[in-house]
């Protein structure tokens, strides 16, 4: 008796399970990743579908992502383009991201715009409706770290609804390391001490090889002197 009953409860949930895909929603998205530089103008905040299995969550329009403090709220104004006969939303992305996030050479198109300093770069909390939080530390603001939804310090991997993914570098210049507006002999003895293998996340690595090598160096020759105003 008891055999059957586990399987009637089993079978109950997942024919609810079908039933909500079928019908689709929105609430199953969780954070995955957050970016920001120093100033907060090229930001972005990665939603991923946290089941794995829901196909029809796409009915965005009406959800908000919040931050906790400051208070910033974002509302969708739209639900994403998934057909049913053609897409599933199961363990694909979401990008909302600054324009200056769009503006970069290669960047994936954002699905979403969100202003300017949404994310509090001390840290802070976010809510997606009531369906998911992260709390979050510190965010790295080196122009090519980010922050998982674990914590973990990690390379930038912006990736929209539709799939497309980068690696971005937000700084004036691509050899600007510590971000202070000039490539000069601070930035090169950065990239000399991390000559040779540098595992990701490593800020000298402008070409996300994995290594520092004369090519590293060439960008940073190539870059030196003060960033536009
Ligand atoms: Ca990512
Ligand atoms: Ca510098
Ligand atoms: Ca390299």
């Amino acid at each position: 008796m008891k055999r059957t009953h586990v399987m009637t409860s089993a079978a109950v949930a997942s024919i609810l399970l079908i039933s909500l895909s079928a019908q689709g929603g929105g609430h199953t998205w969780v954070f995955n990743e957050l970016f920001s530089n120093p100033d907060g103008t090229i930001m972005f905040i990665e939603l991923r579908e946290g089941t794995g299995f829901m196909c029809q969550e796409k009915n965005l329009a009406g959800f908000i992502v919040q931050n906790a403090v400051p208070l910033n709220q974002y509302t969708f104004p739209t639900s994403l383009n998934c057909p049913v006969a053609t897409c599933c939303t199961a363990n694909k992305f979401v990008l909302l991201a600054t324009s200056g996030f769009a503006a970069l050479p290669g960047a994936p198109t954002p699905d979403y715009i969100i202003p300017d300093g949404f994310l509090n770069l001390a840290g802070s909390t976010l809510h997606y409706s009531i369906y998911a939080q992260m709390i979050y530390g510190a965010v790295p603001i080196d122009g090519v770290s980010s922050l998982s939804s674990l914590g973990a310090v990690t390379v930038n991997s912006p990736t929209n609804f539709n799939g497309d993914t980068a690696n971005v570098i937000a700084r004036c210049k691509v050899a600007d390391f510590n971000q202070s507006g000039s490539v000069n002999v601070t930035d090169l003895l950065q990239l000399l001490a991390s000559w040779g293998p540098c595992p990701p996340p490593c800020a000298a690595d402008t070409d996300f090889n994995g290594i520092i090598n004369v090519t590293d160096l060439l960008t940073l020759l190539a870059d030196w002197g003060d960033c536009p105003p």
